[in-house]
C-alpha cells in the first residue's frame, strides 16, 4: 500500500498491495480513513485525489479527479517497497517515507502504519516535499504505545467522572452511560493517530461496580467505543476487576487457581473478542489502594495475571498487570516499611513466571508520579518479563492543568535513565531500551515482542481545549512522540506542536512558548517540595501546599521533618535498605550523600538543614532560594503571556491567562508554606532577609 504526494497537489492512494482479506477489522476501517484523510487534506490546501486502483474488496469514495487520471499515479506504486519495508522495521508496525523527482511516496506493510506515514507527512508540511531526495525508514521504539483512562461510567462520590482527570468529563461516558454521540472519540482517535499511539484502556483501573459490567453487561455500548476509535487504528483495552468471578460471575472464590475461575475468564474472554474483534486485552490494579488481588488466596501476582493471560491467549489479546502494589494502610509508627520497595519487592522474585503475554506496567518510579522521584529499580530487575514504563500525562502532582508544566524533558530523562551505567556512560542501556525489549539478557520472548512499550494516564476530557490547560496538550503531543522515538529532544517536540496547534506563528509567540514551557517543570519543581522528598501535598484532592498533610497517615509518604533535619534514610547502612534494589552503580550512588545527587537528596537521605549541597548551598538555604526563584519565574512567564496573547484566539488568550492566574496565586502560596515551614523547624533565617512568615 502506497500514499503519494506530488508538491502538495495531487495525492494519489495505492492500494494494488493490500490484500483486504489479509487484514483484521482495523486494517480494513482504517483504508477508507486514509481516503477521508487525503480529501481532507486536499480540501484545505487544494489539488486532488486520484485511486491509482480500486481494491476490489474495498470501495474508496474519492473524489477531485479533475486533470488527473489514474494512469498518472500508478507510477508511484510502493508494493515491493512495503515488503522491504516489513524487515527493515522488525517487529513492529513503520514506514518508508522516499522522496525522489520532487515526489513523496509512503509505503507501508498495513493501513495502520500507512496512515502514520501520512500523518507524518502532514506534520512535516511544505519540508516533506523540499527537502533533499532520500528514503526514511520509520519504526515506533515501543511496540506497544497505549494511553489509560481512568474515567468511570457513574460520576464518582468523591473522584467524579474521572479520577484525577482535569479536563471536564469523560469523553466516553456521561450521566451513567455510554455518550450517545462519540464523534469526539473518533476526533481522539484521529488525535492519536497523529501523534503514533494506538492502544487505548477505556476506564478506570479502580474498577468499581457499574464499571466492572463494561466487561459483560455492556459489551454491545463497549463495542461501540471501539467502532469510533476503529477508523483511525486505534483498538480499546478495558480495566477489569480481579474479582469479577465472584462479583460478576456469582462465583465463591476468584482464586487464579481455582478450575471454575479460569473457565470464567475464558468465556468472559471469548465474549469480549466475539463482540469485538480487534480488542486489545485487560489491564489491572490488583491488591493496590482496595482494588481485589491474588493475595487473598495466598497467590502471587504472576498467579494472577497469568490466569487472566491463558483467557486472552487465544485471541491475541494482552494482560497489562500493574506493579502499583503497595499497603496503604501502613502504621505510620512503623519505620521498617518503606513504601518505596514494595513494587519491588512484590515483582522481581516474580521475574520469568509471568506468561509470554503479559506486561507488566511500572510506574516510573517507586512511589507516585511525584515531580521528582528516583527511576524505579523494577526496570532493573525483571529481564525475562516484558515490562512497560508507566508515565502521567494528567497533572495529577505537577499542577493539574492548572499550571502550565511541560513534562518532556521530564520524560526524556527518564526515558534515557541508564540503569546499569554511570550518568555520564554515552550509548549505554537505557529506560527505554529495557521497555523495547533491548534490555540486558532479555529473554528472548521479550525480545520478539519488542518488550512492553510505554503506556501514560491520559490527560484528555470533554473539555473545549480537550486538556484544561491549553498548554497541556504539549504533554499528550510529546508523549506521543517520544514513544516513536524516546531520544528526541522535549524541546524540539515542543516546537512541532507550536507549529502544528498555532500554524503561522510569529517568532514572537514561538519564543514566548518555549520561554513559558522549556523550562516549566524545573519551575514548578522549584516551588512545590524539595530535593526529591515527595508530597507535601494536600492529602485527597493533591492540588496546593500541605507540607505535614500525610504525615501521620497510612499511605506511607513521609517526610520526617523535625527540628534538626529532614528526608527519607533509604540506605542499606542504617535505613530500609532501599538502595541495594539497584544494580551498580546507583546503588552506590544513590547510598552515600556525597554521591547522591542533590535533587533526590531527601529521597535517600535524612540530613540536618545545614547539610551543604553540592550546589554549595545548605539544604535550608536552597529551599528558600528556589522557592523564591521558582515564583519569580512564573511572574515571568505571567509577563511573557501577556506580550504575546493577543496573536492567539481570545479564548485560548483568556483561558490561558486565568491559568496562568491561579498558578501565579498557588506557587506563592506553596512557596509561603514551604519556606514558613523550614524556618519554623529549624529556625535558621534566610541568608537573604527575605519576608518568610
Ligand atoms: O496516583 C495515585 C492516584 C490514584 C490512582 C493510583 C493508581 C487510579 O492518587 O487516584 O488510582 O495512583 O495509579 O492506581
Amino acid at each position: 500500500a502506497a500514499l503519494a504526494a506530488a508538491g502538495g497537489r495531487r495525492l494519489a492512494l495505492d492500494l494494488t498491495s493490500v490484500d483486504a482479506g489479509r487484514h483484521g477489522v482495523l486494517d480494513r476501517a482504517v483504508l477508507g480513513t486514509l481516503a477521508t484523510e487525503l480529501e481532507r487534506a486536499v480540501a484545505a490546501h487544494g489539488g486532488a485525489v486520484v485511486a491509482a486502483t480500486d481494491s476490489p474488496d474495498l470501495t474508496l469514495r474519492l473524489t477531485g479527479l479533475a486533470g488527473t487520471t489514474p494512469a498518472d499515479a500508478t507510477s508511484v506504486r510502493g508494493d515491493s517497497a512495503g515488503e522491504a519495508d516489513r524487515a527493515a522495521a522488525g517487529p513492529h508496525d513503520g514506514f518508508t517515507v522516499v522522496r525522489a523527482d520532487g515526489r513523496v511516496t509512503v509505503t507501508a506493510a498495513t493501513p495502520t502504519s500507512l496512515l502514520h506515514g501520512w500523518f507524518e507527512v502532514v506534520r512535516q508540511g511544505e519540508a516533506a516535499f523540499t527537502g533533499a531526495d532520500g528514503v526514511a525508514h520509520r519504526a515506533p521504539a515501543a511496540a506497544l504505545r497505549m494511553l489509560d483512562h481512568w474515567d468511570n461510567v457513574d460520576v464518582h462520590p468523591v473522584m467524579g467522572q474521572v479520577e484525577r482527570g482535569y479536563a471536564g468529563g469523560s469523553i466516553f461516558y456521561d450521566a451513567g452511560v455510554v455518550r450517545a454521540d462519540l464523534s469526539r472519540v473518533t476526533t481522539y482517535a484521529r488525535l492519536l493517530a497523529a501523534v503514533g499511539i494506538d492502544r487505548v484502556s477505556i476506564n478506570n483501573v479502580n474498577v468499581h461496580a457499574r464499571e466492572a459490567r463494561l466487561l459483560t453487561d455492556d459489551l454491545p455500548e463497549v463495542a461501540r467505543i471501539a467502532a469510533a476509535l476503529r477508523p483511525y487504528g486505534v483498538r480499546i483495552h478495558l480495566s477489569v476487576s480481579f474479582a469479577a468471578p465472584m462479583t460478576l460471575g456469582g462465583l465463591a472464590t476468584s482464586d487464579p487457581l481455582d478450575e471454575d475461575v479460569r473457565a470464567w475468564w475464558r468465556d468472559a474472554a471469548d465474549r469480549v473478542w466475539e463482540a469485538i474483534p480487534d480488542f486489545g486485552g485487560f489491564v489491572v490494579k490488583a491488591d493496590s489502594e482496595g482494588q481485589p488481588g491474588p493475595f487473598a488466596y495466598g497467590r502471587d501476582h504472576a498467579d494472577g495475571a497469568n490466569v487472566l493471560a491463558e483467557a486472552v491467549a487465544p485471541h491475541g489479546g494482552l494482560v497489562h498487570w500493574r506493579a502499583f502494589v503497595y499497603n496503604h494502610t501502613q502504621d505510620w509508627r512503623d519505620r521498617s516499611t518503606d513504601r518505596a520497595r514494595a513494587a519491588f519487592d512484590h515483582f522481581a522474585p516474580l521475574d520469568g513466571r509471568f506468561a509470554d503475554n503479559v506486561v507488566v506496567q511500572v510506574k516510573h518510579g517507586p512511589l507516585d508520579f511525584q515531580t521528582r522521584e528516583a527511576v524505579s529499580p523494577v526496570l532493573a530487575a525483571m529481564p525475562r518479563t516484558r515490562l512497560a514504563l508507566e508515565l502521567q500525562v494528567t497533572q495529577e502532582y505537577t499542577g493539574q492543568q492548572r499550571h502550565a508544566c511541560y513534562l518532556g524533558p521530564w520524560w526524556g530523562e527518564l526515558l534515557g535513565f541508564r540503569p546499569w551505567d554511570g550518568a555520564a556512560a554515552e550509548g549505554a542501556t537505557t529506560v527505554a531500551d529495557v521497555v523495547t525489549g533491548h534490555g540486558p539478557d532479555a529473554a528472548p520472548a521479550v525480545v520478539a515482542a519488542g518488550g512492553g512499550g510505554i503506556a501514560a494516564v491520559s490527560n484528555v476530557g470533554d473539555d473545549r481545549f480537550w486538556t484544561g490547560h491549553p498548554f497541556a496538550q504539549a504533554n499528550l503531543y510529546a508523549f506521543g512522540r517520544l514513544t516513536w522515538d524516546p531520544t528526541l529532544d522535549a524541546t524540539a517536540l515542543l516546537d512541532e506542536w507550536v507549529s502544528l496547534t498555532f500554524p503561522g506563528a510569529s517568532p514572537a509567540l514561538r519564543d514566548a512558548l518555549h520561554g513559558i514551557l522549556d523550562g516549566s517543570w524545573r519551575t514548578y519543581e522549584r516551588y512545590t517540595a524539595p530535593l526529591g522528598v515527595g508530597f507535601m501535598v494536600r492529602p485527597g484532592h493533591h492540588y496546593g501546599p500541605d507540607v505535614d498533610g500525610y504525615e501521620y497517615t497510612p499511605w506511607g509518604t513521609y517526610h520526617f521533618a523535625d527540628r534538626d533535619g529532614i528526608g527519607v534514610d533509604r540506605t542499606r547502612a542504617t535505613g530500609t535498605g532501599y538502595t541495594g534494589q539497584y544494580p551498580a552503580p546507583w546503588r552506590d550512588v544513590y547510598e552515600s550523600p556525597d554521591t547522591c545527587p542533590d535533587e533526590l537528596l531527601l529521597f535517600f537521605h535524612h540530613v540536618p538543614y545545614t547539610h551543604v549541597l553540592h550546589s554549595g548551598v545548605s539544604v535550608v538555604q536552597h529551599v528558600y532560594d528556589t522557592h523564591f526563584a521558582g515564583v519569580e519565574q512564573v511572574e515571568a512567564m505571567v509577563a511573557r503571556w501577556e506580550e504575546v496573547a493577543a496573536e492567539v484566539p481570545t479564548d485560548v488568550a483568556d483561558r490561558v491567562r486565568e491559568r496562568l492566574a491561579e498558578q501565579l496565586r498557588s506557587a506563592v502560596e506553596w512557596r509561603d508554606q514551604v519556606n514558613t515551614y523550614f524556618l519554623r523547624k529549624s529556625g535558621i533565617p534566610d541568608a537573604h532577609g527575605r519576608t518568610i512568615y
